[in-house]
C-alpha cells in the first residue's frame, strides 16, 4: 500500500464542476482508499496569460495499484472530462491530474517523473499539498513547508465555491 499525492488543475468549462467531478471519480478508483482532498485553489495561469485562470486541488489516496497503472487511470480520468490535448505547450485544459508521489518512491520513466519536477517550484501545487500534508517530507528530505518558502510567490486564493 503507498500513500499518493495527485495535483488537480482545471481553467476550461467550469473548472470548479471538472474538479469536484474529478475528487469523485479519484474517490471511486479500485484498489484505492481515498483520503482527503484539499481545499479548491484559484490562480492566474502560469505560462500564457491569455487564458482563463485556474482551479488547483490536491488530493492524496492510498493505493495498491502500481504507478504506471494509477497514471493509466488518472489519464482515463482526464479523457472522460474531455481533455483535447491540442499540442499547445502550456494552454489552457479541461482537466490536469498530475501523480506528484508515489510513496517515498523516486521514479524516471519516460512516461512518469516522480515526485513530479513542477512541485518544487509551484505555488499552486505547494499550497494546497501543505493545507492536507504540512509535515510532508519528499524523497529528497525536503519538506513541503521547506519547498513553499524558496517558491517563486505568485498570488494563490481559495476559490470562490458558490455559482
Ligand atoms: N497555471 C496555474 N495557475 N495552475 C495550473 O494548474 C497550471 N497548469 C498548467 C500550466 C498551463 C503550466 N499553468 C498553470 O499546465
Amino acid at each position: 500500500m503507498q500513500t499518493v499525492y495527485i495535483a488537480l488543475g482545471s481553467n476550461l468549462k467550469n473548472p470548479v464542476q471538472q474538479i469536484t467531478n474529478a475528487i469523485a471519480a479519484l474517490q471511486n478508483l479500485p484498489h484505492t482508499q481515498f483520503i482527503l482532498a484539499s481545499q479548491l485553489y484559484s490562480s492566474a495561469p502560469l505560462g500564457p496569460q491569455e487564458q482563463a485562470d485556474f482551479i488547483n486541488a490536491v488530493a492524496t489516496l492510498q493505493t495498491t495499484l502500481t504507478a504506471p497503472v494509477l497514471l493509466q487511470h488518472l489519464l482515463t480520468i482526464e479523457n472522460q472530462q474531455g481533455r483535447k490535448r491540442d499540442g499547445v505547450r502550456w494552454g489552457a485544459r479541461t482537466l490536469d491530474l498530475d501523480l506528484l508521489l508515489y510513496g517515498n518512491e523516486i521514479i524516471n520513466t519516460p512516461e512518469l517523473t516522480v515526485p513530479h519536477p513542477g512541485i518544487k517550484t509551484r505555488e499552486f501545487v505547494l499550497y494546497p499539498l501543505a493545507e492536507i500534508a504540512p509535515d510532508l517530507v519528499l524523497p529528497t528530505g525536503e519538506t513541503v513547508g521547506d519547498l513553499l518558502a524558496q517558491c517563486p510567490k505568485i498570488a494563490v486564493k481559495l476559490a470562490e465555491m458558490s455559482s
